[in-house]
C-alpha cells in the first residue's frame, strides 16, 4: 500500500520502533521447567470463562521457538521488542525459592535480542498472577504488595544489566476492573470495594518496585503502563461532559494524580464513597516516585452517555473485529493531552493494533485493514509529536497472533499469523508494510 506518511515529518532521532507480546498470551508450556499455575490458569477452566474454552497451555509455543520468534523480530528491522516475565515460572509459589530454570529461559531470551541488535522492554507483570498469592488474596491483600517488590528484584537482579526498560505494571485499570469488578478477566470476582483495594495496591507495588529498583542502582528506565483513551461526550447534554470527566477520572487520573499529585482525584474519591481504597500512612508518597517513562496502550477512544447502554458501533463508525471504533485521531488527542496535564519526560506507545478477519491462503494474510490501522496510527503519534507531545517510541500489538484473554484464539491482533495446528509462523501484508516503513524511515 502507499505511504500516507510521506509528506509527515521524519520521527526524532532516537525514537524507537518495536513490537509488543506478553508471557501468557504467547508462551506456552505451562507445565515446564518447574512454572507453577498463574490466575489465568485457573481462570481459563471456568466454564464459559473463554469464548474458545481454550487456555494458554499451548498458545504460540513460544518457549520452544523463541530463537526462531526472535529472528523473526529482526527480520522486521525494529528496534525493540517488548515482552513480559511470567511471574510464576520465576517463583512458583509466590514466596519460596525462586526457579532458576525459569529464569533462564529470560536470560536466554534477553542474551538472544541483544545478538540480534534488538533491544529488550520489560514488563514485570502483564496479569499472570501466582496462583498461589490469590490463594491468599491475591492482589486484594496487602502482602502481595511485597511479594511483587521481591519478584522485581530478583528479575532486575538477573537482567537489569542487559534491559532498557523495566515496566511494573501493564493495564492496572484492567487487572482492578475487568478482574474484580466486571469479572470478565482472571480472577472473575464482582466487587468493586476489592476492585478499588487492588488499584491501590497494584499502584503501591508500582512506588515500592521504583525505589527498591533504585536502591538496588537500576539503570534500566522504569515506568509503568496504563490502558487509555480519550472519552468523548456522546452529546453536548452536561450529563454526558460530567459521565465523561468522571470516566477519565476512573481510567486515568485514577492512576497519574498519585503518581505525581500523591493523591487520589477528589471527585473520583467523592464518586466511589464507601467503595474507596484503605489508604494507610505513607502509602501516597510511597507511589508518587519519578517515572521514567509513561507507556500507552492504545485502541479506540470512549464514547460516553449518561444514558447507558450506548452503542458505537450502533453510531456508524467502522470497528475492528473486537468491536471497537478505529479512530486514530484519539491518539493524537491523547498523547498530546497527557503531556499538557503531566510533567511525564517520555511517553512510549507500548501497544497499538487491531483484531481483524485474517484469511491465510497460498502463503499469503492480506490485511490491508491491519496496516491501514497501523499506518493511520502512527501517522496519528507523528501528529502529537508536531503539537508537543514527548513521544519517544511505538510498538505494535501485536507481534503474533496469541491468545486473546477471554476472547480465546478467535481474535488474531499479530502481523504474523500463528497456524496453531502446526505453530507455522507467516508475515503478514502488515508486517511487510511495518518492515518497509521502517527501513524507509532509517534512509530519512
Ligand atoms: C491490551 O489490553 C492488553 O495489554 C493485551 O494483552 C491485549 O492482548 C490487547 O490489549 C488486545 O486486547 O469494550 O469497547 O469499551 C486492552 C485493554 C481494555 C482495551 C478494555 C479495550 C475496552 C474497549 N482493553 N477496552 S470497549
Amino acid at each position: 500500500m502507499n505511504d500516507p506518511l510521506g509528506l509527515t515529518p521524519p520521527f526524532p532521532p532516537g525514537f524507537v520502533w518495536g513490537v509488543a507480546t506478553s508471557a501468557y498470551q504467547i508462551e506456552g508450556a505451562a507445565r515446564v521447567d518447574g512454572r507453577g499455575p498463574s490466575i489465568w490458569d485457573t481462570f481459563c477452566r471456568v466454564p464459559g470463562a473463554i469464548a474458545d474454552g481454550c487456555s494458554g497451555d499451548v498458545a504460540c509455543d513460544h518457549y520452544h521457538r523463541w530463537a526462531t520468534d526472535l529472528d523473526l523480530v529482526k527480520s522486521l528491522g525494529v528496534e525493540a521488542y517488548r515482552f513480559s516475565i511470567a511471574w510464576p515460572r520465576v517463583r512458583p509459589d509466590g514466596h519460596g525459592a525462586f526457579n532458576a530454570a525459569g529464569m533462564d529461559f529470560y536470560d536466554k531470551l534477553v542474551d538472544g535480542l541483544l545478538a540480534r541488535g534488538v533491544t529488550p522492554y520489560i514488563t514485570l507483570n502483564h496479569w499472570d498472577l501466582p496462583q498461589a498469592l490469590q490463594d491468599e488474596g491475591g492482589w486484594g491483600a496487602r502482602d502481595t504488595v511485597h511479594r511483587f517488590v521481591e519478584y522485581a528484584r530478583h528479575v532486575h537482579a538477573r537482567l537489569g544489566d542487559r534491559v532498557r526498560s523495566i515496566t511494573t505494571h501493564n493495564e492496572p485499570w484492567v487487572m482492578a476492573v475487568l478482574g474484580h469488578q466486571n469479572g470478565i478477566f482472571a480472577p472473575g470476582l464482582k466487587h468493586r470495594p476489592l476492585a478499588m483495594q487492588v488499584s491501590h495496591h497494584l499502584l503501591l507495588s508500582h512506588g515500592l518496585a521504583l525505589q527498591a529498583l533504585r536502591a538496588d542502582g537500576a539503570k534500566a528506565e522504569l515506568g509503568i503502563v496504563l490502558n487509555l483513551a480519550p472519552f468523548h461526550p456522546a452529546t453536548d447534554a452536561p450529563a454526558d461532559h460530567d459521565k465523561a470527566r468522571l470516566e477519565d477520572g476512573l481510567l486515568r487520573r485514577w492512576y497519574l494524580d498519585p503518581i505525581y499529585h500523591a493523591k487520589y482525584p477528589e471527585d473520583v474519591l467523592a464518586e466511589l464513597g464507601p467503595d474507596a481504597p484503605l489508604v494507610q500512612r505513607g502509602d501516597m508518597a510511597d507511589i508518587a516516585q519519578p517515572i521514567d517513562f509513561l507507556g500507552v496502550n492504545y485502541y479506540s477512544r470512549s464514547v460516553v452517555s449518561a444514558a447507558e447502554p450506548w452503542d458505537a458501533q450502533a453510531a456508524g463508525h467502522e470497528t475492528t473485529a473486537m468491536g471497537w471504533e478505529i479512530y486514530p485521531q484519539g491518539l493524537t488527542e491523547l498523547l498530546v493531552a497527557l503531556g499538557r496535564d503531566y510533567p511525564v519526560p517520555a511517553l512510549i506507545v507500548t501497544e497499538n493494533g487491531g483484531a481483524f478477519a485474517d484469511e491465510l491462503s497460498h502463503g499469503r494474510v492480506h490485511d490491508a485493514d491491519r496496516a491501514r490501522y497501523l499506518a493511520t496510527h502512527v501517522a496519528a503519534v507523528s501528529d502529537a509529536i508536531a503539537q508537543g507531545a514527548p513521544v519517544h517510541g511505538y510498538m505494535v500489538w501485536s507481534l503474533l497472533d496469541n491468545f486473546e484473554w477471554a476472547s480465546g484464539y478467535d481474535k488474531r491482533f499479530g502481523i504474523v499469523h500463528v497456524d496453531y495446528a502446526t505453530q507455522r509462523r507467516t508475515l503478514k501484508d502488515s508486517a511487510l508494510w511495518y518492515r518497509d516503513f521502517l527501513a524507509r524511515q532509517r534512509q530519512r
